[in-house]
């Protein structure tokens, strides 16, 4: 899954025309380079960051999204957690929403509920982005992470979406410590317990950053390391930046399965 942000300060400048088309050559660079699935966020999740309006957000999200769908024949994700986002998205061809706030929002499940086609990644987050890092606690991690799993199962469910619809992610960074998202990472595989595939968002993060002391600028060797180990803990989609270098190395790993 290649990363493509659409928040105002993703791209430098020009206006809407120009940024839909620096876009696009961003999508078709990520499809080149082998992405299965684009997901678009208009929403910045960091640590710290703000809320942004629905008019803000629709606004930026379904110009790209229809843009893309005319231009390629990808599959698309949206990054959002608001119900109307979602509703847009869906009616202008999204095939995943990419929710990380799994669906919490009033309004999102029975978006969902109507439409019976996409898929639902349910990410995890304690917390919300603006504080969620400031000093994340759990009780024992992975057992927390799985009952909030449960617990968002049943409410998909019991709303009439099916669970075959729905994907599991544990947010990495997403109101975690760096020693409890390095846990997480090591102790993935524990969530094929609830029989969903899994997600990993780890690319350039915050976890890989201060672990090596790098600039987001150099967290490369560090973000394929990750996206290979959360492969090898069976995660079924790696949401990254850099599609070309996760690629060979994902090749490289499923070559070692192949000629086991
Ligand atoms: C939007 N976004 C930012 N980080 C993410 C992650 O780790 N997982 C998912 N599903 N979405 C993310």
């Amino acid at each position: 899954m290649g990363i493509l942000n659409f928040t105002p300060d993703s791209f430098s400048d020009g206006g809407k025309f120009s940024r839909i088309d620096l876009a696009l050559n961003q999508v078709e660079q990520m499809i080149a380079d082998g992405a299965a699935i684009i997901d678009i966020g208009g929403e910045s999740t960091r640590p710290g960051a703000r809320d942004v309006t629905e008019k803000d957000e629709l606004s930026r999200v379904i110009p790209v999204l229809k843009a893309i769908n005319k231009r390629f024949n990808v599959v698309v994700s949206i990054d959002t957690s608001k119900s109307s986002v979602m509703a847009e998205a869906i009616a202008h061809g999204a095939s995943i929403i990419n929710d990380v706030r799994a669906l919490q929002n009033d309004g999102c499940l029975d978006v969902l509920a109507q439409d019976q086609s996409v898929a639902i990644c349910l990410m995890h987050m304690q917390g919300l982005p603006r504080t969620m890092q400031h000093n994340p606690q759990y009780e024992h991690l992975i057992t927390d992470i799985s009952t909030f799993f449960e617990q968002r199962i049943l409410a998909c469910t019991q709303a009439g979406i099916s669970a075959s619809r729905l994907i599991l992610d544990p947010g990495f960074g997403f109101g975690k410590s760096l020693e409890q998202n390095y846990s997480l990472l090591a102790n993935m595989a524990k969530f094929h317990a609830l029989s969903l595939p899994l997600l990993a968002g780890l690319s350039r993060k915050s976890m890989i950053g201060s672990l090596l002391n790098r600039d987001v600028s150099e967290r490369l060797a560090g973000s394929l390391a990750t996206a290979i180990i959360a492969a090898q803990q069976g995660a079924k989609i790696i949401r990254v930046h850099d599609v070309k270098e996760t690629v060979d190395a994902l090749k490289v790993l499923h070559a070692t399965h192949i000629n086991k």
